[in-house]
């Protein structure tokens, strides 16, 4: 087959960045020329690459998590959808923006309501299901509606957010429906479910996470264990297959459509449960696969996201409980946000409809913690370099600049093939450093497999640090504490050095380092 060069040259302007059209006097054949031959020099990425939802997703890193709903006032973590909607009855209409403005306050950038738990109880007034706040002879809940409220205030915060819609609803009996063949019916996908998710969808088009949790029935010693149950008990229903009975291409597709922006949790299959509750991930964490380590060699990018609660009582509030330290949770932050998770943080509004006091100041604290832990940035005061910068291109370098430039799409890199590499912060006075992040440029695939940190007194003898830690992987983000420990405080602790330097050992391919901060 043969192409004219007009051909030719209309497809790679098509992938032609914008800045390489409007530039030159070139003739057409020297300018597709330059672009067939990566004018740029950029790296070529490693697969599976992230979609762009899952890297604006990424980039929430810290996000509250508000369970609130029916169990609020029945005391359950697990209600069995037959509760009278009347107990629904909020002493107040509920704040949405108090529960924000409380994750704020924690350095949070977003947060996630729960509007229909497993009981199926509407904190939104519905078409598809009579168990709503429309059916409580409360008129505060009559006037609350969540997912309404909610988005509003998280567009006057700027803050991200989005909703929990249980796709297990034990109060639709088209739930677990079967047909007289024994075959599940698509009426509570079609009828309850997409209906649902769609009338969701209207509260806003820049919502960035839907969390489809996985529970799929069974009694109430079901999926995560429960209080009751037993064959034969009030909730007793089970699905064979969660994709097929939710149709979840399908819903995937219908509600990308309308949010664009919208990654889908768990059931749908765009971010991964961390495989635990504890607020921790591994150590070695791959954004492909699965649980705590992820996979190396997994074909799917499906990076992970560990959800944590800040209270003792359990997701729902619950009379008496208590707030876990802001040193436990600056420890959670450091065990998911510093090893390439994102930390969704559970913050129970009480039966006010308000986030209580104590989980507010308790949020406060955390975030000074933050702010003065990992708040100033010593590496921008640093003299940087690195064992090699690869080549630079007409439009783009890579040089060590880049990764303390604070923006995203520049970073420091080495030539193709060189997968081993050291970067070398050197300050003028001595300074005491305790804590070091790197991010990699995982646009272009998540690479790293194994670092080093050392530090150094006078800049010649170096001393390795955080021996005891798995330095592996970076990923989107990676916090090292330098003593090695998340637990121990570092309040007037630290090394007093005059150099640091990093360390790739090995890389699948080369590395792209987008920050370098040190703390
Ligand atoms: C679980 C649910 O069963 C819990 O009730 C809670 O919502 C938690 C975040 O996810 O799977």
């Amino acid at each position: 087959m043969k192409f004219s060069r007009a051909i030719l040259f209309g497809m790679c302007l098509a992938v032609a960045p914008v800045a390489v059209v409007a530039q030159t006097n070139k003739s057409e054949f020297e300018l597709m020329q330059s672009i067939v031959a990566n004018p740029d020099n950029t790296p070529r990425p490693v697969f599976p690459v992230p979609s762009r939802r899952q890297l604006l997703w990424n980039e929430t890193e810290f996000y509250a998590f508000f369970h609130y709903g029916m169990d609020t006032y029945t005391g359950k973590e697990w209600g069995d959808g037959t509760e009278d909607e009347s107990t629904f009855a909020p002493t107040r209409v509920p704040d949405p923006a108090q529960w924000l403005r409380v994750a704020k306050q924690a350095g949070m950038k977003g947060g996630i309501a729960v509007v229909k738990h497993h009981d199926g109880f509407c904190l939104w007034p519905t078409a598809t299901t009579t168990h709503s706040i429309l059916s409580s002879s409360s008129e505060n809940a009559r006037k609350t509606n969540i997912p309404r409220d909610f988005a509003r205030a998280a567009r006057k915060l700027n803050m991200k957010y989005g909703f929990y819609v249980s796709p297990w609803d034990l109060s639709s009996k088209y739930w677990g429906e079967k047909d007289a063949d024994g075959n599940y019916t698509d009426n509570y996908a079609k009828k309850v479910f997409f209906p649902q998710c769609v009338e969701l969808a209207k509260y806003g088009a820049d919502q960035f996470e839907m969390w489809f949790d996985g529970a799929t029935g069974g009694d109430h010693a079901g999926y995560y264990g429960g209080e009751y149950g037993g064959k034969g008990t009030t909730g007793y229903r089970k699905i064979d297959n969660a994709q097929t009975f939710y149709d979840m291409p399908n819903l995937r597709d219908s509600i990308h459509a309308l949010l664009p922006n919208v990654i889908m949790w768990g059931l749908g299959g765009e971010v991964r449960w961390i495989g635990n509750e504890a607020g921790y991930s591994g150590e070695t964490c791959w954004s492909m696969g699965n649980a705590e380590n992820g996979d190396e060699n997994g074909w799917l990018w499906h990076p992970g996201e560990s959800d944590a609660k800040a209270t003792t009582g359990g997701w729902f509030w619950k009379k008496n409980e208590k707030v876990l330290s802001a040193e436990r949770l600056f420890q959670m932050y450091l065990e998911t946000v510093g090893r390439n998770a994102t930390l969704i943080l559970n913050l129970p509004p009480d039966v006010n409809g308000l986030v209580p006091e104590a989980t507010a100041k308790r949020m406060a604290e955390l975030g000074n913690m933050l702010r003065t832990r990992l708040g100033v940035d010593l590496a921008r005061k640093a003299v940087i370099t690195a064992s090699e910068e690869r080549v630079a291109g007409q439009h783009r370098n890579y040089s060590v600049r880049n990764m303390t430039d604070g923006k995203r799409d520049t970073y420091w890199a080495t030539n193709d093939g060189t997968t081993k590499a050291s970067i070398t912060l050197t300050w003028a006075k001595p300074t005491i450093v305790r804590y070091v992040q790197l991010m990699e440029h995982i646009k272009l695939g998540q690479r790293v497999r194994s670092f080093t940190v050392e530090t150094s007194e006078d800049g010649v003898n170096f001393t390795q640090r955080a021996t005891n830690i798995a330095t592996t992987t970076i990923g989107y983000k990676r916090i090292i504490p330098l003593n090695g420990s998340t637990q121990k405080s570092y309040d007037g602790e630290g090394y007093k050095v005059r150099a640091m330097r990093i360390t790739i050992n090995d890389s699948k391919a080369c590395p792209l380092i987008e920050n370098l901060s040190v703390y």
